[in-house]
């Protein structure tokens, strides 16, 4: 069942022992969302805890790490926040499929999973509506959940820079620098300053990176050698895929990452004239409209051909 923002606050002022649930390899929209709520509810005096999210890298470790729950605690109401489907629940998440209480999400592909869901495509990041419930329930904004939402909304929006960014976006965003918090100091650690890791991981992007189609199509390929040699870390590895992008003429940007447990991870990033989602929804796998991914369980040279060849399709049926 789809609820609006006053029905989802409504479940949650009505819920109490409250779990929330991120996403695989989380990012700053899932922990922002999950670290917004959280201490939302437990200004309304509710117990709330976030579950342990085992891939959780330092960059957002601050943002949900304070909040893992003590082992004794027993839920009574799931929430999930920014997760498109069950395939991205962590392993200690999969006991609750089935079980989900409310759904609070902005993927296209989201399944509607929960019994309740909140779903609002419209929105650049999942934390934008978390904002809006927050709200609705009367919490406060403070400097520590604006933090959170603020995170949240500029790493999903690239920084104010996507399509998806919204005169809501800014909205969200104006509140949360209202609160008092530094976002230009935010936005410097997030987005200007890149660890040595990072810039080798651009440096292979570039360097393996093959066009198609006149230049309408990129593909960079990250092997797993090659990602293991400059000591990366998923925090190095984060909006990889938006490089491809960058180049002009682009309209289809891919990036194939080999797993580290021999899975291959693919990226679809594209510009206003193709969809993404579509052309990941061929490999079985979905997202959002000019960035969706799909993983596969094959060879990286097997996975590029099937993209390749899903992205190709995709190019002549809309050029
Ligand atoms: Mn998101």
């Amino acid at each position: 069942m789809t609820v609006d923002v006053a029905g989802a606050a409504a479940e949650l002022l009505a819920a109490n022992s409250i779990l929330i649930l991120t996403h695989r390899r989380p990012d700053g929209d899932t922990t922002g969302c999950a670290g917004a709520l959280c201490r939302g509810l437990r200004q309304l005096g509710k117990r709330a805890y976030i579950l342990e999210n085992p891939d959780i890298t330092k960059r957002y470790a601050t943002l949900i790490t304070p909040c893992y729950p003590p082992e004794d605690f027993n839920p009574q109401y799931i929430v999930t926040t920014d997760i498109a489907e069950y395939k991205l629940f962590s392993d200690n998440a999969v006991q609750y499929e089935g079980k989900i209480d409310l759904v609070i999400d902005h993927h296209r592909s989201n399944p509607l999973f929960g019994k309740k869901n909140l779903v609002r495509t419209d929105a650049g990041g999942c934390a934008e509506v978390i904002y809006d419930v927050l709200m609705a329930m009367g919490v406060k904004l403070t400097n520590e959940i604006a933090e959170c939402i603020y995170v949240g909304v500029s790493t999903d929006t690239g920084c104010f820079k996507y399509s998806n960014t919204t005169a809501h976006t800014h909205a969200v965003a104006a509140a949360c620098l209202s609160a008092g918090i530094d976002g230009g100091e935010i936005n410097r650690a997030l987005f200007e300053t890149k660890s040595r890791p990072r810039f080798e991981m651009e440096r292979i992007v570039f360097d393996t990176m093959e066009f198609y189609e006149d230049g309408a199509i990129a593909l960079a390929l990250l092997r797993r050698a090659d990602i293991d040699k400059t000591g990366a870390d998923m925090d190095d590895l984060d909006s990889i895929a938006s490089l491809t992008r960058q180049i002009e003429g682009v309209q289809i940007g891919l990036t194939l990452t080999e797993n580290a447990d021999g899975t291959v991870k693919a990226s679809a990033r594209t510009t206003k004239e193709m969809d993404a989602s579509a052309i990941c929804k061929k490999v079985g796998g979905g997202g959002h409209i000019r960035a969706a991914g799909a993983s596969f369980d094959c060879s990286l040279d097997e996975a590029k051909n099937q993209l390749l060849a899903a992205a190709t399709e995709q190019y002549h049926a809309n050029k």
